[in-house]
């Protein structure tokens, strides 16, 4: 079945990061329009947009205090409404990030319940403690410490499956499910055209919420009871009548519910975000816990997902970076100036030529990397800070406890875009709120824009091949060359073409064999100068090569 966004790719801004228009050192909404010729020239379909609501900004405002207005520090509904117009203007579509999970304790349904009315108390999930006073179930919050926070002078706890100040919704009640579709409403008339839905796989809790005594809760909320259910009426209520993209966030999910949330025919979303292929270098799931990158994991759960989809008619939405995530490039590459280019390129192609949406992060394309700060001074996220404290507490030193933070960390993600190499990197006019990287010396929009061959260029050319060629959007996808180490390959293919992708993760040359049916194919992708293909073809380090054959 054709897919109706298989042929765009999305481009993540992480809005604080990413422009300051007015000076005061912090990314804003009418930066965002005045780089859309930046994003125009780069080729993409449509903005992600993380949160803008008002907001404490305790989590960077996925602690959303008022869903249905702009923060302050951020602009104001005029300048939304203009960089929505402008955008339009160009072809491309704003989808904003709504967080139904849960809202900041300063909401004023919170508040309300707080000061003991009943029919917001039921908003959210308010349990007596155990009789020894100890919280209702054991469940962890996801960044660290128990989920349940206890109010004062009274027995009552309250549900956080994140930070003390989210707090869950109860999506079990009728009333927060309309008030919830009255926001999603509420922004469509805004003339907004896609949603990515926050952690939307932990809205369904279980009637009876229990202790969890081989794990830390999540089997019992992930995926929960009632989830599809739910999908199907939001659906219904909301976008399901027009033709918008819906990008669901979907934490430690299965492959079979990916496909369910996926398949148009379910009436749901129109895509996920699932996170297998980003824990292949955690030690036994731990995110703070390092380990080196499993290789032939990542490969194996790229396959397996990519076909498992692909039969089930389910959707992809396909990325390596976000704002909650250190940079690929570094994490599974070398991030050196010698393999920049070629790692950067050759992740880039792993992704765009799979089955799915493609996703661009902000930075991604001129191959920003992560800065590793040395000092927790340089830190700001919550969850950063949270396990500084907590693994010390378990016994990690001070030094080990940073580097662990180094490469784990979601700030390495979230400092701001490099546009060029002054002081400021471009970013503001004023002083900068946030650290900026060193990299900005050599890493910058301005370096890329001069270079025909920059990584740059070679994600424009990704992205329109994507529109060029249904057998990117549509093809099948068969995994090949499974018995190379260090490689990632597959077979995209229609009535037309053929491709094969490989992509080379070695750090060193790598000699391969090319199927014979290729070897006399055309080179369409390829991130070195390769302009002839042999049977044992020679490998650079980090090289990708896409052969095509027109049938
Ligand atoms: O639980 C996880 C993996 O199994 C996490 O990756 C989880 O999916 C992730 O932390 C959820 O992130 C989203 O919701 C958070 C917010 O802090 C993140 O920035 C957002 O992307 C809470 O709203
Ligand atoms: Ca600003």
């Amino acid at each position: 079945m054709k897919n109706p966004f298989a042929e765009k790719t999305i481009y993540q801004i992480y809005l604080r990061s990413f422009y300051d228009s007015n000076q005061d050192g912090i990314g804003d909404i009418p930066g965002i329009t005045a780089k859309l010729d930046y994003i125009e020239q780069l080729g993409v379909d449509m903005i992600w947009i993380n949160p803008f609501y008002p907001s404490p900004q305790n989590d960077n405002g996925y602690d959303i205090s008022n869903y249905t207005d702009i923060d302050p520090r951020f602009g104001t509904m005029q300048d939304f409404e203009l960089l929505v117009a402008e955008s339009s203007a160009r072809n491309i579509g704003i989808m904003i990030d709504l967080v139904l999970n849960h809202t900041s304790t300063e909401h004023d349904w919170f508040q309300k319940a707080l000061s003991g009315d009943p029919f917001y108390r039921d908003f959210y999930y308010f349990r007596q403690g155990k009789k020894d006073g100890s919280p209702p179930t054991n469940w962890e919050s996801k960044f660290g410490g128990s989920a349940w926070e206890k109010l004062p002078d009274s027995d009552d706890y309250y549900l956080h499956l994140f930070d003390v100040t989210q707090a869950d919704l109860n999506w079990e009640n009728p009333h927060v499910r309309e008030a919830l579709y009255d926001v999603v409403r509420f922004w469509m008339e805004k003339g907004v055209t896609g949603f990515r839905l926050d952690v939307l796989n932990l809205i369904s809790k279980p009637d009876k919420l229990e202790d969890d005594f081989i794990g830390d809760g999540r089997r019992f909320y992930t995926d929960g009871p009632k989830i599809h259910s739910y999908l199907k009426e939001l659906h219904a209520e909301t976008f399901g009548q027009s033709n918008l993209i819906t990008v669901g966030e979907m934490s430690s999910t299965t492959i079979q519910n990916s496909i369910k949330y996926s398949n148009p025919l379910e009436k749901e979303v129109s895509m996920v975000f699932h996170f297998h292929h980003l824990k292949v270098d955690y030690k036994n799931g731990e995110k703070w816990r390092l380990d080196n990158v499993r290789f032939d994991e990542l490969k194996d759960i790229f396959h397996t997902w990519q076909v498992a989809m692909a039969d089930g008619n389910g959707w992809d939405a396909l990325f390596f970076n976000n704002h909650d995530q250190p940079r690929a490039l570094g994490r599974f590459t070398s991030d050196k100036k010698e393999y920049h280019y070629k790692a950067a390129t050759m992740l880039a192609a792993t992704i765009h030529l799979m089955r799915g949406t493609p996703y661009i992060y902000m930075g991604e394309e001129i191959g920003m990397i992560n800065p590793r700060f040395s000092s927790i001074e340089k830190y700001n996220d919550i969850e950063s800070i949270n396990h500084y404290q907590l693994l010390q507490e378990e016994g990690f030193s001070e030094k080990e406890t940073i580097k662990i933070i180094q490469e784990r960390s979601r700030d390495n993600s979230r400092i701001p875009m490099q546009w060029d190499s002054t002081p400021q990197a471009g970013f503001t006019k004023g002083e900068s709120q946030y650290p900026i990287s060193e990299s900005k010396s050599w890493i910058n929009v301005k370096e890329s824009l001069k270079q025909p061959n920059s990584i740059f260029a070679f994600y424009q050319k990704l992205i329109k091949l994507r529109k060029a060629m249904p057998v990117i959007q549509n093809g099948s996808y068969q995994p090949a060359l499974l018995n190379e180490e260090n490689v990632i390959a597959y077979v995209r293919e229609d009535e037309q073409h053929a491709l094969l992708a490989i992509h080379s993760y070695s750090p060193s040359d790598k000699t391969i064999t090319i199927p014979e049916n290729f070897q006399n194919g055309d080179i369409l992708v390829s991130n070195v100068a390769r302009n002839q293909l042999t049977a044992e073809t020679q490998l650079e380090a980090y090289e990708t090569l896409t052969i095509c054959i027109t049938k």
